[in-house]
């Protein structure tokens, strides 16, 4: 394990990414030796400008605990901040992207916990992060785990990975989105039958039915996820944003006002210098060289 962690370290380079406000460092990609308890961050790409934020609570299969959820709030932050980094991968281990969220936390909760602490509150940070967040999901992607992956912007998943929202089998119903998000990504019947009866879906049906864009051998998931990351991290960072902000309107708003609001950023593209530099690279035949101004 330690021999396998050494030579990725070697392969990639990777640089690790601290809590905010620790020193950098670039030795090893454990998660203790770089202050994460739950999580492990590393630069891989062209300058490392794809970070791979790798969830690591494998004794309970990356189950979704507050503080994995806060460090995971702390790590996106820090990373939204490095100018650098273009793109975010988030992954798990093969068994398991996650198994949701952490039961035995959960279990001796009242209701009046849960409203009053505004329990598991935080969440939707990864839906909120700016930049752009590709889930690469191999294994169990169930409850919690499955809402985190619907929350990042593309998920690609490995032949084996399953996902599913079994809450129901524990009396209770998702919370983070896996009612909706789930529905808009695979229409109400399929939805309704994952929700209703905690089945499982497989990566293959969760590509047809459009929850997944792409399925890979679980070996060369992480890899194709960077490249991914590599191929937005060539575009303007600003425009990336802004595309991106396009988007995630088509979830939150009419036709109609989703297209105005796309007309308008289209119209703010033109306020970028890097809007000129793509378009006169195209007359002048030649590669763009984008400044994210
Ligand atoms: N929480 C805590 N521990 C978990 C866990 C989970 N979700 N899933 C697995 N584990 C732990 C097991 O307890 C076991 O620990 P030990 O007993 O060894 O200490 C270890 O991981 C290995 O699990 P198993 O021995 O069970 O392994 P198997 O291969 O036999 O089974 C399994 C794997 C994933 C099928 C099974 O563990 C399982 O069914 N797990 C529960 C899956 C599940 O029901 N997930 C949904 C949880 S509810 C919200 C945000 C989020 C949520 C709600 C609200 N707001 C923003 C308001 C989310 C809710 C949920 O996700």
């Amino acid at each position: 394990m330690a021999a396998a962690r050494l030579l990725r370290g070697l392969l990639f380079r990777p640089w690790l990414l601290p809590p905010p406000g620790a020193p950098l460092r670039s030795s090893s990609t454990s998660s203790s030796s770089s202050g994460w308890e739950f999580l492990s961050v590393e630069r891989r790409g062209r300058e490392g400008s794809v970070a791979v934020v790798r969830l690591e609570r494998p004794k309970a299969l990356n189950a979704l605990c507050e503080g994995l959820m806060s460090e995971l709030g702390r790590a996106l932050a820090s990373l939204e901040a490095e100018a650098s980094v273009a793109a975010i991968v988030l992954t798990g281990s093969e068994r398991a992207f996650a198994a949701g969220a952490d039961i035995k936390e959960m279990a001796p909760k009242s209701f009046q916990e849960c409203l009053g602490g505004d329990f598991l509150g935080g969440w939707d940070r990864v839906a909120r992060t700016r930049k752009p967040v590709i889930a690469a999901v191999n294994g169990l992607a169930l409850g919690g785990g499955c809402e985190l992956a619907m929350m990042c912007d593309v998920v690609y998943a490995g032949e084996g990975a399953q996902f599913g929202q079994p809450e129901i089998l524990l009396g209770t119903i998702p919370g983070s989105g896996g009612t909706q998000r789930l529905t808009r990504a695979v229409g109400k019947s399929l939805a309704m039958e994952m929700v209703l009866s905690g089945a499982r879906i497989s990566a293959q049906q969760a590509q047809q039915a459009g929850l997944v864009s792409k399925v890979f051998p679980a070996e060369r998931l992480l890899e194709e996820a960077v490249a991914l990351g590599e191929r937005i991290a060539r575009n303007s960072k600003l425009v990336t944003a802004m595309a991106k902000e396009a988007v995630n309107t088509a979830f939150e708003t009419t036709l109609a006002e989703g297209c105005r609001a796309e007309r308008r950023l289209f119209h703010a593209t033109f306020a970028t210098q890097d809007r000129k530099e793509g378009m006169e690279a195209f007359v002048g035949k030649r590669e763009p060289r984008f400044k994210d101004q």
